[in-house]
């Protein structure tokens, strides 16, 4: 799958969330797992639920199945996904809370989510790339901060408020696990590396500055430093306002828009070089039809010559009929 360059016809396609329980043989294998975490830590499950869209649909890319919250739950924090209601961890809310957390204990964790990636990297036909990632360190805080999903993450950007050095003690904790991580996940096979940062949209000007462009900057230099030329795609989600800044200090090779993002907005990055990720409401995957049609046909025409892969602007929902994701990729390379 190409990342560099001008744009190839068809674009490369993959989807955020494309394994997941729209999926019937999805939903088998995590029953089959009991909990959500023991699915993320069994490397032959992990790896089975990967396959099971590139199988049904020939992406060009898989994304290995594990989730943002594995780097909280490695350092020590305990994290719990109560079935409908998402996850849950004690928050962590002062020093003393954060004390209890260590890079030191991660290795276990980590090693069992490599093993999924070699198993992958074996397992995959050679030209369907195998994309690692992490959450990024200020989206992954805000849920560390909480203790849950929160609508406006109030929980973190107090914190910052109140305490910024103690609030960057733990975006540096969260930036050198997540550096770890990321590291191995490209020493077992990941061919590149998507950094998802769900919770960008906000933050203010220098918050964004400081939370966002600074520690993804750190992950993607000190990951670089090691491997240096493994492609890294930035997910800012609902910064389109800040993509610019983001694009030029982060230093990523490529951006993953959000559905509100302005197709022009990603025409303007992808001719200064940067490959563009995007951008299709997972809602229109829902409804199907020839709304469906008519978007794809527009995103794809005004990325047409670009450096560009077809993506969704945020995760698949549940509700998606596996049919219509099956028409999205005839359509793209048709
Ligand atoms: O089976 C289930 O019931 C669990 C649903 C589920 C799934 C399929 C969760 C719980 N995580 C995942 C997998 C996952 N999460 C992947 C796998 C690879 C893929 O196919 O794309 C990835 C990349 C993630 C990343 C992730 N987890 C993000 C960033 C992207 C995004 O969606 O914004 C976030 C914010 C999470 C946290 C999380 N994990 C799960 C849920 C329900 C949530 C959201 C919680 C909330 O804020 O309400």
């Amino acid at each position: 799958m190409p990342f560099t360059g001008t744009g190839v016809s068809p674009p490369p396609v993959w989807l955020m969330r494309q394994a997941g329980r729209y999926l019937p043989e999805y939903r088998k294998t995590r029953a089959e797992a009991g909990s959500f975490l023991d699915l993320c830590y069994t490397p032959r499950l992990a790896a089975e639920v990967t396959l099971q869209p590139i199988r049904r649909y020939g992406f060009d890319a898989a994304i290995l199945f594990s989730d943002i919250l594995i780097v909280p739950d490695a350092l020590g924090q305990g994290v719990r996904f109560v079935d409908g209601e998402g996850p849950r961890l004690d928050p962590v809310r002062t020093l003393e809370d954060l004390s209890r957390l260590a890079l030191s204990r991660t290795n276990d964790k980590f090693a069992l989510i490599c093993e999924t990636v070699e198993r992958l990297r074996q397992e995959l036909p050679r030209e369907t790339a195998l994309i690692g990632f992490c959450g990024a360190p200020w989206t992954v805080a805000t849920y560390v901060v909480e203790g849950r999903g929160s609508p406006d993450q109030s929980a973190a950007r107090s914190w910052a408020y109140r305490d910024r050095d103690g609030f960057a003690t733990l975006i540096e904790l969260l930036t050198d696990a997540s550096i770890d991580y990321l590291c191995g996940q490209v020493s077992a096979g990941a061919d590149a590396l998507q950094i998802f940062d769900s919770w960008a949209g906000s933050l203010a000007d220098d918050e964004f500055e400081r939370w966002v462009i600074g520690p993804t900057a750190k992950l993607v230099r000190e990951v670089r430093k090691r491997h240096p030329s493994v492609p890294i795609i930035g997910f800012p989600r609902g910064a389109a306002a800040h993509l610019d800044r983001y694009v030029a200090a982060t230093g990523i090779d490529g951006v993953s828009c959000d559905t509100a993002c302005p197709l022009g907005v990603m025409q303007g990055i992808a001719k200064g070089g940067t490959v563009v990720q995007g951008n299709l409401d997972p809602l229109l995957l829902v409804s199907g039809g020839t709304a469906l049609d008519h978007r794809i046909d527009d995103i794809c025409a005004a990325m047409s010559g670009l450096p560009f892969v077809f993506n969704l602007g945020h995760g698949i929902v549940p509700e998606t009929p596996p049919e219509h994701v099956a028409r999205l990729v005839q359509r793209i390379r048709t």
